[in-house]
């Protein structure tokens, strides 16, 4: 029954490595925090280079996007927002094709059956309720898939979530639902949002397990993900993660946060920044050399710079299939345009 733990789970301050994690996975998982930190940061600079439109920074989210697919199969499907714009790269995708999403070209529109990773959901919410669908979808036809689906503290506040979490729950749909609490939507705090306490106290309200887990240690996340996949693979139904943090970077690179944000609270996030704190913990534990580190960040560096030359390689974009399926006949002001 529905139970919430109001604590923050965390792994990476102590010094025990969680069971079912060989060496090999935990590189793996350290490789793809890598891959996503090395694709935010050079985003930002194709981004001021006007190479690439306005962006949805996730700097220091990394660890709850790898952590959370990580308890994922293949066969698994992931929906993410804006903000988990480049999660598919933890399966596989190729850098241009995200890259092209965020130029605006079409060829960053993949077909979501080709990765089980849904578009980029960019309405606030809309998507929960794909992720619900989906997963009874599977369940009805008897196939073992689970959804997962990000979305942000903000998220909470719409319509489409509430449906979308209770009917999963209803349904005993095989869904987790990961909400990056993030501290703010915008300029709009998580106090101006709601009253509950915790975000984890709204599953109490739709009956499934709230987890808390800080949102800055990738194997805390992977931990409450893994039992929540394991759970709603074996018909146990849905569960709410809260990954909790404070946005540590501005929400896109049209914001100036200093407006709003708590510089203080800032300094301290990028003092325990995600990839760092992993990397510190696994070489306490012997697990990650020099060589590896070393290795791991140049192989992502090389991945976003072929990237960005073949999504720049790439023929410009008919500008008429704007107007395709929009208009029989086009305004006047569109013609001529
Ligand atoms: C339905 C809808 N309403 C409003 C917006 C404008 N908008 C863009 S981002 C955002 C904030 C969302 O905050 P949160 O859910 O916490 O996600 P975060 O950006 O922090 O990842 C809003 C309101 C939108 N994209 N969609
Ligand atoms: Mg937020």
């Amino acid at each position: 029954m529905a139970q919430v733990m109001p604590d923050l789970r965390r792994v990476l301050d102590g010094d025990t490595i969680p069971d079912g994690l060989t060496d090999g996975d935990l590189l793996e998982l350290y490789r793809r925090m890598v891959l996503l930190r090395t694709y935010d940061e050079r985003s930002v600079v194709y981004h001021r280079q006007g190479r690439i439109g306005t962006y949805a920074i996730y700097w220091n989210h990394e660890a709850i996007q790898a952590g959370a697919t990580f308890a994922l199969r293949d066969e698994d499907w992931i929906f993410p927002s804006y903000r988990e714009s480049a999660i598919g790269l933890v399966r596989g995708m190729p850098v241009e094709t995200i890259l092209q999403w965020w130029r605006g070209h079409p060829s960053g529109w993949w077909n979501p059956a080709d990765w089980n990773v849904a578009s980029i959901c960019v309405p606030i919410g809309t998507h929960v309720p794909h992720a619900t669908g989906l997963a009874w979808g599977k369940k009805l036809r008897r196939e073992e898939a689970v959804a997962m689906a990000f979305f942000g503290d903000g998220a909470t506040s719409e319509g489409a979530f509430h449906e979308g979490v209770n009917f999963a729950a209803v349904m005993d749909a095989p869904v987790v639902f990961v909400c990056n609490n993030n501290g703010w939507a915008i300029s709009t705090p998580v106090s101006a949002q709601t009253r509950a306490e915790t975000l984890a106290d709204k599953a109490v309200g739709y009956g499934m397990p709230g987890v808390r887990v800080d949102g800055l240690d990738v194997l805390a996340v992977w931990e409450a993900a893994r039992e929540a996949v394991d759970r709603a693979r074996s018909g146990g139904g849905p569960t709410f993660i809260e990954a909790v943090h404070y946005r540590a970077a501005p929400h896109a690179t049209a914001d100036d946060p200093r407006a709003y944000i708590d510089a203080t609270r800032v300094e301290e996030e990028r003092a325990r920044e995600c990839v760092g704190r992993y990397d510190a913990f696994l070489r306490r534990a012997s697990v990650l050399t020099d060589e590896f580190a070393e290795a791991t960040r140049a192989e992502a560096e090389a991945a976003l710079r072929a990237g960005i030359a073949a999504a720049e390689a790439e023929q410009p974009a008919d500008e008429s299939l704007l107007f395709d399926h929009a208009y029989v006949d086009p305004p006047g002001n569109m013609r001529d345009g």
